[in-house]
């Protein structure tokens, strides 16, 4: 296994309930590190660029605007094989479907209002990284 890093968003959902701490908690029990968070308010410009491979879904309108309707904790996670564990540690899209313990399975609320993004590839990762950090920012 190798040392990734992967990128994290808090969505907006649990930001309003108060619930970075705890969706941190359960990252890092699970053994992901925490080496680079922020807070910080998407633009409707900056969320639709970063979910620019939804665009033509259904329901990326909704996404966009639900991504700005409050602040979101953006980070990097680092650990072993940290894109694939951080999804599993994430859970299913659709709480109704995510295994116990999971953040969605505790806190998410919708499918769409489901309280944490995680890059879904190591190259999405690289990507998603870039996005909101600059390398001098990630503190491992
Ligand atoms: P994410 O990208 O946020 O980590 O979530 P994911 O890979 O599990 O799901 P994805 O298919 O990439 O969808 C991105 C986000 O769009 C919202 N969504 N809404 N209303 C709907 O049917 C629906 N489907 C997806 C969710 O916020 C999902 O996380
Ligand atoms: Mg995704």
């Amino acid at each position: 296994m190798a040392l990734e890093r992967t990128l994290s968003i808090i969505k907006p959902d649990a930001t309003r309930r108060n619930l970075t701490g705890k969706v941190n908690a359960v990252f890092e029990n699970a053994g992901l590190r925490i080496v680079a968070q922020k807070r910080i308010q998407l633009t409707e410009k900056q969320a639709g660029a970063f979910y620019e491979v939804h665009k033509e879904r259904p329901f990326f309108g909704e996404l966009v605007s639900f991504m700005c309707s409050a602040p979101v904790v953006v980070q990097v996670l680092e650990g072993e094989n940290a894109v694939a564990h951080h999804r599993d540690v994430m859970g299913a899209t659709n709480p109704a479907e995510a295994a116990e313990g999971t953040v969605r399975k505790l806190y998410a609320q919708s499918i769409g209002e489901n309280s944490v993004h995680g890059s879904d590839s190591l190259e999405n990762a690289k990507r998603e990284i870039s996005f909101f950090f600059a390398e001098t920012e990630i503190l491992p």
